[in-house]
């Protein structure tokens, strides 16, 4: 039997592209260079396996060639809005992800970003390496305390809930939850949270609210300017999710003109592009989509990717087959 013919669209960690190469035909992305939905649609019909990323844009109009040779869309990372699965599900392409191996670190990122902009620490550094640093007052960069507020997470999910267990257990926050389901009252138990029905009734309750739902049209801009009115006046908006969960101008204004304390974002609406309105509020954390950004992470993701296309391959229904 030929070994399987697979794409890897970005460059991965050293230790699993040499895994890969051992098993696989692999053709390597060796520039690094995004790839266009052009040259995803040529590789359909050439490839037996398409590892993308969150960088690749998969709408349904890729998935229209005559003949397609791929099989199996194995994406790297647990997000997949960039892949219309039910173009991949008429046409039988099965589409997979990596869960659980990268709840731990976004949850790290996602309390990086609430510490950051609760405690003005970006706004502090910047002001230090800048020479403006003039010495202790009473008064300097004064922020809000973490320990012990309110946390809405929205989107009780394996890292929503990665989330809860550090704020609840980390900084003895009380945890609001909202989510598309009922939460099992025993995980809710474990992090003496409690579910509310809409986001609606979590967002005036809460001093910092935590965005974990996936992307893609059905949250597109959930959390939009009616929404943003009604976090407390002071409250911090975190999203390590997806960049269109958030409307981006709706923040802008709200972190402007002061209706809300502040932001961290580690996700973009159009990536990687920022907005100017938001590149210069001060009161906003940025990261650039670093969420699963750890050796240990992006390894396990690569493994868990080469785990769904040895079942595949295998004859196995992937652990992680999400179409
Ligand atoms: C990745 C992520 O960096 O897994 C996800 O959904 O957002 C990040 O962990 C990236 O999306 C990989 O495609």
């Amino acid at each position: 039997m030929p070994k399987p013919r697979i794409l890897v669209t970005r460059r991965w960690p050293q230790a699993v592209e040499t895994r890969m190469a051992e098993v696989f035909d692999l053709d390597l992305n060796r520039g690094d260079n995004p790839l266009s939905e052009a040259d995803i649609r040529d590789a359909m019909g050439r490839y037996d396996a398409i590892l993308p990323t969150v960088t690749d844009r998969l709408p349904a109009k890729v998935f229209d060639l005559p003949k397609a040779r791929t099989k199996i869309l194995a994406n790297y990372g647990v997000g997949f809005a960039h892949i219309d699965t039910e173009a991949a599900r008429t046409r039988g392409i099965t589409v997979t992800n990596t869960p659980d191996v990268l709840s731990e670190c976004t949850a790290d990122i996602a309390m990086t970003l609430m510490l950051m902009v609760a405690r003005r620490a970006g706004e502090g550094e910047r002001e230090l390496r800048e020479g403006r640093w003039s010495g202790w007052r009473p008064t300097h960069l004064i922020g809000t305390k973490v320990s012990g507020a309110t946390l809405g997470i929205i989107g009780f999910g394996r890292i929503g809930q990665a989330m809860a267990q550090r704020a609840h257990f980390g900084f003895g926050m009380k945890i609001l939850v909202q989510n598309r389901s009922a939460v099992p009252a025993e995980v809710l138990a474990l992090y003496n949270a409690v579910q509310v029905p809409t986001v609606e009734d979590l967002l005036p309750e809460c001093d910092f609210v935590s965005l974990h739902c996936p992307g893609g049209a059905a949250n597109r801009h959930l959390i939009n300017a009616r929404r943003l009115d009604l976090m407390r006046p002071g409250a911090f908006l975190i999203n390590t999710a997806r960049g269109e969960v958030v409307d981006e101008h709706a923040l802008a204004q709200a972190l402007w003109f002061g209706t809300i304390g502040g932001a961290g974002l580690d996700v973009f609406e159009r990536e990687p592009h920022v907005p100017d309105a938001l590149l210069g509020a001060d009161n906003l954390v940025l990261l650039p989509h670093l969420g699963s950004a750890t050796r240990e992470t992006r390894e396990a993701m690569g493994f868990r990717v080469l785990d769904n296309l040895a079942d595949f391959f295998g004859g196995k229904t992937p652990r992680d087959r999400v179409a």
